[in-house]
């Protein structure tokens, strides 16, 4: 299967006197269309999520509030990158496992996917990650 690329984008802000606003839209910044989005919040200290890696889903992550790091594996690059501001917008490619971590206690993630949920979409056996996109 194809190994693509997932990068951060930094998108500009739109502020005056009363404040900041940032926009994502669909097929623009974002690379797919938004069928479901989702918040990671009030996470417990040191935990680690994640773990796993999908067929078809195409994500963006932004930390609107706090900070958060995540663990990036394609088979042939290991990265960390970190999301510490509501500006900076992860485009998650579904053949990246990926492990979120070192969540601040103010940290609210959220998740804009291309997909509806489905359990069938994720990969949660590295082996199983590396047969579907290693080589
Ligand atoms: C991902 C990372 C960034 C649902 O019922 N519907 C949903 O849309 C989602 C996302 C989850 N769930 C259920 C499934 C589990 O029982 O919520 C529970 C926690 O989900 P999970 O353990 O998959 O959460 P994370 O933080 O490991 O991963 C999530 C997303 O599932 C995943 O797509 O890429 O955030």
């Amino acid at each position: 299967m194809l190994v693509s690329s997932s990068k951060i984008v930094e998108i500009g802000e739109l502020g005056d006197e009363r404040g900041y606003l940032a926009v994502l839209e669909q097929n623009k910044l974002l690379p797919f269309e938004i069928n479901r989005v989702f918040y990671i919040y009030k996470t417990s200290p040191g935990v680690r999520r994640g773990f796993h890696a999908h067929y078809k889903t195409r994500q963006a992550l932004v930390c609107v509030s706090g900070a958060c790091k995540v663990y990036l594996d394609n088979t042939i690059r290991k990265t960390d990158v970190l999301l510490d501001s509501p500006r900076k917008v992860l485009i998650l490619e579904p053949s990246d496992w990926h492990e979120m971590y070192d969540f601040s206690p103010d940290c609210v993630l959220l998740v804009l996917a291309s997909h509806l949920y489905d359990p069938e979409d994720y990969i949660r056996d590295y082996d199983q990650f590396l047969e579907v996109y290693g080589g």
